[in-house]
C-alpha cells in the first residue's frame, strides 16, 4: 500500500509524545525525520518530501495548538491535513454521460481499469460501454473482450482493423447510446514519439472529456517523467494507480500526480472488475496514518448505538468509559458490536487506535466469536442484578450455582468473568491513550476543523465515542 510505512512509523514516533502538552524543537524534528524516511522509503521525490516536511515543521513549531489539545493529536493532525493537501482533491468524476480516454505504459493496467471503471459506473446506475483501440499487442482485444463481460458491460472492438484512430471513432458513433464510454489505448512509452502521436490523434478524435492516466503503484521515480511526456501531448485530467494490492510503495505515482498537477481519481486493488475504488484523500490518509476512516466509524457507532439505546434508555457510557465497567456493560457491549462488525475491525477505525494498541491487548481478548456471545448471554440471564454489577462477587458457589442455572460448564462461566475482565482492561487502556486524546480529536472534529473535515455522520453525545 502507498506510504505503508508511513503509518507505523509514525506512529511509533507519536507514542514518545504521549502524556506531553507541548512539543520542543527536538520532538519536532525527530517526528519531521521518521515521515522523511519513511516517504523516501516509499519512492516519494526528495523535493516533494522536502516540501511536505518543511510545512509540517513550520506548522508544528509556529502555530498555537487549540487549549486543551495535547502534543500528540497536534502533530498528528498537522501532519494528516499537510498529507490531504498533498494529495488533493479526488479527480471530478460526475456522474453522468462522458467520455474517458485512458493512457498509460504497457502493463499499467489500462485494459483491466477500463472494464473496472465501466463496473464501477454501472453500479452507479449509469450505462457505460468500453471502447478497445490497441491493435498493437496480439490477444489485446481478446483480453479487453473477456474483461468487458467480466463487468457485463457493453464492449466495442475490432480485432480485423489495425488503425486505432478509426477503431475509436466507429467505437464511439457504435456506443452513441451509453451513458459513459470509455476508451481503452494500446500501451506506450512516453519518449515513443510514434505512440505519442496515435494517442494525441485518437485524443483529437474522441475529444474525451477527461483523460486518465493509468499508473502501476510499483513504478518509481521515471512516473514523473512519463506523466509529463503525457500531460504535454494530451493533457492529464486525473491519474488511476492500480497494483495497491501488491508490495508497491506508489510514491513514484504520487510524485507523478504532484508533476501534472493532476489529481487521483481511482485505486486498483486487484485483477477483478470489482477491485476498484474511488480515491477518497481524507480517508485514505486517515487509515494511512492510522486514524482509522473517522467518517466510516461515526456511521457505523452511531447506527449501532442507536440501535442499542433503543433498548436501554438509562444506559450512560460516558460511567463506562470512566472506569465502572460492569457485566452489564459487556453485554451491551456484545450486543453493540454484533450490530458493527467484528471488534477489530471497529478498533481499527478509531484514531489512534489502529495497528499499535491492537497489538498490544492480549489475543484472545478479540476474540468473540458469535457462538461465545450467545453463551455469555445465557450465563449472564442466570445471574443476579447484584451479580451482573459487580462480578467480583462472584466466588466458587455462587459459580456452581450459575452454572447449573446456565446449563453451562462451570468452564465457562468463568471464562465469562475472565473475559469480562479483559474488557475492562482494553478500555482503561482507551482511556489512557493519552488523557482523553479521542475525546477531544472527535470533538474537534465535530466542530469540522479537524481531520476528516465532514463529519456528517457523528451525532449527538449519545455514544461513547463522542
Ligand atoms: N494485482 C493487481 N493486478 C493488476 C491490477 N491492475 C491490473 N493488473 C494486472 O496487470 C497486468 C496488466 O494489466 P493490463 O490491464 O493488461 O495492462 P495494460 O497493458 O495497461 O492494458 C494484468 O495481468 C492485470 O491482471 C491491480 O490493481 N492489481
Ligand atoms: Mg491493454
Amino acid at each position: 500500500m502507498v506510504l505503508d510505512n508511513l503509518g507505523s512509523s509514525l506512529r511509533s514516533a507519536l507514542n514518545d509524545l504521549r502524556g506531553k502538552s507541548r512539543l520542543d524543537r527536538e520532538d519536532v524534528e525527530d517526528i519531521v525525520k521518521e515521515i522523511q524516511r519513511s516517504l523516501i522509503q516509499a519512492d516519494v521525490d526528495i523535493a516533494l518530501v522536502q516540501e511536505l516536511s518543511d510545512s509540517i515543521e513550520t506548522r508544528a513549531l509556529e502555530e498555537e495548538p487549540p487549549a486543551g489539545t495535547s502534543a500528540r493529536d497536534w502533530v498528528l493532525r498537522i501532519v494528516y491535513e499537510e498529507l490531504v493537501d498533498l494529495l488533493g482533491e479526488s479527480t471530478e468524476i460526475p456522474l453522468e454521460g462522458q467520455t474517458i480516454l485512458l493512457a498509460g505504459l504497457y502493463g499499467s493496467g489500462k485494459t483491466t481499469t477500463a472494464a473496472k471503471m465501466a463496473w464501477w459506473f454501472s453500479k452507479k446506475g449509469l450505462r457505460p460501454a468500453v471502447i478497445q483501440t490497441d491493435t498493437d499487442r496480439p490477444g489485446a482485444y481478446d483480453q479487453a473482450k473477456q474483461m468487458a463481460e467480466n463487468a457485463e458491460v457493453e464492449f466495442y472492438g475490432d480485432p480485423d482493423t489495425d488503425d486505432p484512430v478509426a477503431i475509436a471513432e466507429a467505437g464511439l458513433a457504435e456506443t452513441a447510446d451509453a451513458d459513459v464510454r470509455i476508451v481503452d489505448t494500446a500501451g506506450r512509452d512516453g519518449l515513443n514519439e510514434e505512440l505519442i502521436a496515435q494517442i494525441a490523434r485518437i485524443d483529437a478524435t474522441a475529444t474525451p472529456d477527461r483523460n486518465l492516466l493509468v499508473l502501476d503503484a510499483a513504478m518509481g521515480q521515471s512516473a514523473k517523467q512519463q506523466a509529463q511526456e503525457f500531460e504535454d501531448s494530451i493533457g492529464v485530467d486525473g491519474v488511476v494507480i492500480t497494483k495497491l494490492d501488491g508490495t508497491a510503495k506508489g510514491g513514484g505515482a504520487l510524485a507523478a500526480v504532484d508533476q501534472t498537477d493532476s489529481t487521483i481519481a481511482f485505486l486498483g486493488t486487484g485483477e477483478t472488475v470489482k477491485d476498484i475504488e474511488r480515491f477518497e484523500p481524507s480517508s485514505f490518509v486517515s487509515r494511512l496514518l492510522g486514524m482509522g476512516d473517522l467518517k466510516q466509524l461515526a456511521e457505523r457507532v452511531e447506527r449501532a448505538m442507536e440501535e442499542t439505546q433503543d433498548e436501554e434508555e438509562d444506559w450512560d457510557p460516558e460511567e463506562m468509559l470512566e472506569g465502572n465497567f460492569t457485566l452489564k456493560d459487556m453485554q451491551r457491549q456484545m450486543d453493540a458490536m454484533n450490530r458493527m462488525g467484528p471488534l477489530g475491525q471497529v478498533m481499527d477505525m478509531i484514531p489512534g487506535m489502529g495497528g499499535g494498541l491492537m497489538d498490544q491487548l492480549p489475543d484472545n481478548a478479540m476474540d468473540m466469536t458469535q457462538e461465545r456471545m450467545q453463551n455469555y448471554d445465557i450465563i449472564m440471564d442466570s445471574m443476579t442484578e447484584a451479580e451482573l454489577e459487580n462480578p467480583r462477587v462472584v466466588g466458587a458457589s455462587r459459580l456452581k450455582r450459575i452454572a447449573r442455572g446456565s446449563g453451562k460448564p462451570e468452564e465457562q462461566v468463568r471464562e465469562l468473568l475472565e473475559q469480562h475482565r479483559m474488557m475492562g482492561r482494553a478500555i482503561k487502556q482507551f482511556q489512557g491513550m493519552g488523557e482523553g486524546d479521542m475525546e477531544r480529536m472527535m470533538q474537534q472534529m465535530q466542530q469540522g476543523g479537524g481531520p476528516g473535515g465532514g463529519m456528517g455522520g457523528m451525532g449527538g453525545g449519545d455514544n461513547p465515542f463522542s
